[in-house]
């Protein structure tokens, strides 16, 4: 059975994520999530997620693509996951590429990046939504 493993918070769940799900998924047998917790979102990434990690979990356990999501609460525990877990791949979008090069030195695992999904993002999505409010309340103003 082989093993891929990948990382993330996964917030607002999108198609640029579910792509690189599947693609993980297709690399092996047996997908394991690693998501970010909402405190190491916040004391080491500076990201305030819109859902709280039980629901984000939640959401990537639905997805055909994910066997087993664990909890990413610290930079440094990639080794010791891969080597727990016993995982044959390490996978992240090339937003990361050559950032987890030393995965393949400190462990056995192989070191994967996959082309980001262009265009979508948490970050657009909210960026999208609060120029939409703006313009929704301006026509409102307007119309008053
Ligand atoms: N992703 C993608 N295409 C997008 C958006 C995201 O392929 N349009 C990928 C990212 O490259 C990443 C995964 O989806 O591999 C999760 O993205 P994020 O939730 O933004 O994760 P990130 O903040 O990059 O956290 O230790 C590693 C970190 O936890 C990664």
């Amino acid at each position: 059975m082989k093993r891929v493993i990948t990382y993330g918070t996964f917030d607002m769940l999108h198609y640029g994520h579910i792509n690189l799900l599947r693609r993980a998924k297709e690399r092996g047998d047996y997908l394991i999530v690693a998501l970010s917790t909402d405190e190491f979102n916040w004391n080491s990434k500076s990201k305030r997620t819109y859902f709280s990690f039980d629901k984000r979990k939640q959401l990537l356990e639905a997805i055909r693509y994910v066997d087993l999501v664990i909890p990413e609460e610290s930079w440094n525990q990639k080794v010791s996951d891969i080597k727990l877990y016993q995982v044959d791949e390490f996978v992240m979008g090339d937003d990361w590429a050559g950032q987890f090069d030393f995965l393949s030195t400190e462990t056995n695992a192989k070191v994967v990046y996959l082309e980001r999904t262009p265009e979508i993002s948490t970050t657009q999505i909210k960026k999208d939504l609060n120029s939409k409010n703006m313009v929704t309340e301006h026509v409102s103003i307007v119309q008053e």
